[in-house]
């Protein structure tokens, strides 16, 4: 799951006779507020750029079983996944709308402002908007994407072709499909660490030993440490200590 503001998710569990399951969720993160009111998750990113865990617990009288998923945060106004809409308004026959998303592959850019064809414009340049990779259409936009950010336009106007400015027909919806794996841009922009290289730095070595230790001792942890994690607890502990150390004696 891919986060830029605060979301909220309906959670449903059901004990096998009927008896009353209660949850509650928690992530490694310090920088993803998860909190849960019944059955509502709530998940709310301080800082972009961050792949936290949230594990749920469910308990009724008769156990308890956890869940866990991996959340991506993400700058806001940002848009990424496999598909997704952008709900936008014209102001006038000249604004330019632009929105900044990650696409990777075969992708399809669709508009809708309530006509039978797409009535206005769609363009898409780099992620700074200085090159462009797809001209101005007014139809939607099928392209391969190298994986990236990248920026995208809407208008009622290109160059020297508009659409008249209509205000009941001013609001519009733009529908990406994009080849995109969460888990495989989380990896792609880094947030993924080797399992046991806890600092990142892209081998296990005693340097990592040494911040497992300085955890245990107290020492924060930051947010992408947890996918260092090698025995799927969700922590750094003394599983990732042994097995730092013995990576790093080549055992
Ligand atoms: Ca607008
Ligand atoms: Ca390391
Ligand atoms: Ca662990």
């Amino acid at each position: 799951m891919a986060l830029s503001t605060p979301i909220s998710i309906r959670i449903d569990g059901y004990d096998r006779d009927g008896d009353e399951v209660s949850f509650s969720a928690s992530s490694t993160c310090n920088t993803l507020n998860v909190s849960m009111n019944k059955n509502i998750l709530t998940l709310e990113s301080t800082t972009p750029n961050t792949y936290c865990p949230v594990k749920i617990l469910a308990q009724s009288h008769d156990g308890a079983t956890t869940k866990s998923f991996n959340v991506l945060t993400i700058a806001e106004g940002s848009y990424l996944g496999p598909a997704f809409d952008i709900n936008g308004q014209f102001a006038d026959n000249t604004e330019v709308d632009k929105y900044r998303a990650y696409l990777n592959g075969n992708t399809t850019i669709s508009g809708n402002r309530g006509f039978s064809n797409q009535a206005f414009y769609l363009w898409v340049t780099d992620e700074d908007d200085t090159t462009t990779i797809v001209s101005g259409t007014n139809k939607a936009i099928t392209h391969t994407f190298l994986p990236g950010y990248y920026t995208i336009s809407a208008s009622l106007r290109y160059s020297n072709s508009y659409y008249d400015y209509n205000e009941t027909k001013s609001s519009y919806t733009l529908s990406v499909t994009s080849n995109v794996v969460i888990e495989t841009i989380a990896t792609e922009l880094g947030l993924v660490r080797t399992p046991g290289d806890v600092n990142g730095d892209g081998s296990i070595s005693l340097a990592d030993t040494i911040l497992c230790l300085s955890v245990l001792s107290g020492f924060p942890a930051d947010d992408n440490m947890a996918t260092a994690d090698i025995n799927n607890d969700g922590k750094i502990d003394m599983a990732e200590v042994l097995f730092t150390l013995r990576a790093s004696a080549g055992l």
